[in-house]
């Protein structure tokens, strides 16, 4: 009774099953081939003969079905197709680089197997081809690196060894050699001191070294207020001179670099002669242009020019700076700053400046005159340019002169340019020309 009602289930479940395909089917527009029969085909029976009161299986035989898949599923198929050919082509590639793998190992190649992996290649014969190409190429490529790591080795053991020369004069051992050495000079100094711990002329307290002015302001500031000559030495290395010095006009402290006064000294002079300086000190000189040179190049200088005629009209020219170079630049001028009431005869106009002039003496010709030499002319050693307006190593008149103009000269001294009527030259009864330093306080 149970069996029977499960029969009638199971029937009626596979027929209404058939029904649903049935419906699909007829809903598709292609649906004619392959249509479902009414009748059903389905059998249910024992799969033997089965004695009654027994519990037998039963077995359905189903027709066979076609059944209509979505379109998707044909895609599916190429799919797996493409995938099955993928599969095939990788396990090529993977024999392939394999193959080049062992390749590289046997030429005892360690680089990548990576570099042998090459996708485009069509057949393993022109894949291993381009391989061994370019293992041949990667083989020449190590032996050059191993050529410059040798070389490489090589340099790194050279100097390897120059610093193990060069540890031997580090710093440790420089100390503990210059530690040696004074203890060495301690040992001898003791001994001399016992030696002498008497009377011993080399242990008397030396003299103590007197601190060199380097110029009369020094002098001045050190409470020296007379006129005269004094010991400077503007430079220690370049020993000491003397100068003479005025402590009493516009201040003191002057250094004085030239004097006029009376024509006692010829300035027609050799550049040897102007390097050195000459004169007398206490009346007239040149104090010297390597001395001039030390006293512009120790300090800042300022320059005071005191002139007197023989109408005895005294005027003066400062300069704020002044400096004289060395022999090698042929003691070149640099002066400017002026005040005053003497003029500018120094820089007198564009055609007329002495300012960065070099030096020039009758036998040596450093003028900006290309005809002739302006020392030579003018009968002294001066900053000429071509030639002048302005020359304190003139010759010394004892008044007014005719004929060339050598005497000394100040451009802008009153009259001086305009000429006298009846050609005579003006001339100066008296020259000072001294410096003193920016810094000086009176
Ligand atoms: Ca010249």
């Amino acid at each position: 009774m149970k069996l029977l009602l499960y029969l009638v289930l199971l029937k009626t479940a596979l027929l209404t099953l058939t029904d649903v395909f049935a419906v699909v089917l007829e809903d598709e527009e292609d649906a004619t081939e392959g249509k479902v029969t009414e009748t059903c085909p389905i059998k249910l029976k024992t799969n033997r003969k089965c004695e009654e009161g027994e519990d037998c299986p039963y077995q359905i035989n189903l027709p066979p079905m076609t059944m209509q898949l979505p379109k998707e599923f044909r895609l599916l198929e190429k799919t797996l197709k493409e995938v099955q050919t993928l599969k095939e082509a990788v396990n090529k590639l993977k024999k392939c680089c394999q193959d080049g793998k062992l390749q590289a190992d046997d030429n005892q190649e360690r680089d990548s197997s990576n570099e042998f992996l090459l996708p485009n290649a069509d057949t393993p014969a022109e894949n291993s081809k381009i391989q061994d190409n370019r293992v041949k190429e990667l083989q020449s490529k190590v032996n050059r690196m191993a050529t410059s790591l040798k070389n490489a080795k090589n340099q790194i053991q050279t100097l390897q060894g120059r610093l193990e020369k060069m540890s031997l004069i580090n710093m440790n051992n420089v100390e503990h050699y210059v530690d040696s050495k004074v203890a060495n000079l301690t040992f001898v100094v003791n001994s001399l001191d016992n030696k002498c711990s008497s009377k011993c002329p080399a242990m008397q307290p030396s003299p103590v070294i007197q601190i060199m002015q380097r110029d009369c302001a020094d002098y001045y500031t050190a409470g020296r207020r007379s006129n005269g000559i004094y010991r400077i030495s503007p430079d220690p290395r370049n020993g000491s001179f003397e100068v003479y010095c005025d402590m009493q006009t516009h201040g003191g402290g002057w250094t004085v670099l030239q004097r006029r006064q009376d024509g006692s000294t010829n300035f027609n002079r050799t550049w040897n002669d102007y390097k050195n300086g000459f004169g007398n000190l206490s009346r007239e000189f040149w104090l010297g242009n390597d001395k001039i040179h030390l006293l512009t190049k120790s300090q800042e200088m300022q320059l005071r020019i005191e002139l007197e005629d023989f109408n005895g009209i005294r005027e003066y020219a400062k300069y704020e700076h002044f400096y004289v170079a060395n022999e090698y630049l042929k003691y070149r001028l640099s002066v400017h700053g002026y005040s005053g009431t003497a003029g500018d005869a120094l820089h007198y106009s564009k055609r007329y400046n002495h300012d960065q002039k070099f030096f020039t003496t009758p036998d040596k010709d450093n003028d900006r005159y290309p005809s002739g030499n302006c020392g030579a002319y003018y009968s002294s050693g001066w900053w000429f340019d071509a030639c002048l307006s302005a020359n304190l190593n003139g010759k010394y008149y004892h008044n007014k002169y005719k004929g060339v103009r050598n005497g000394i000269f100040w451009g802008t001294w009153h009259g001086m340019s305009d000429g006298i009527p009846s050609g005579y030259r003006q001339a100066f009864k008296s020259v000072k020309i001294m410096i003193r330093p920016k810094s000086f306080v009176q």
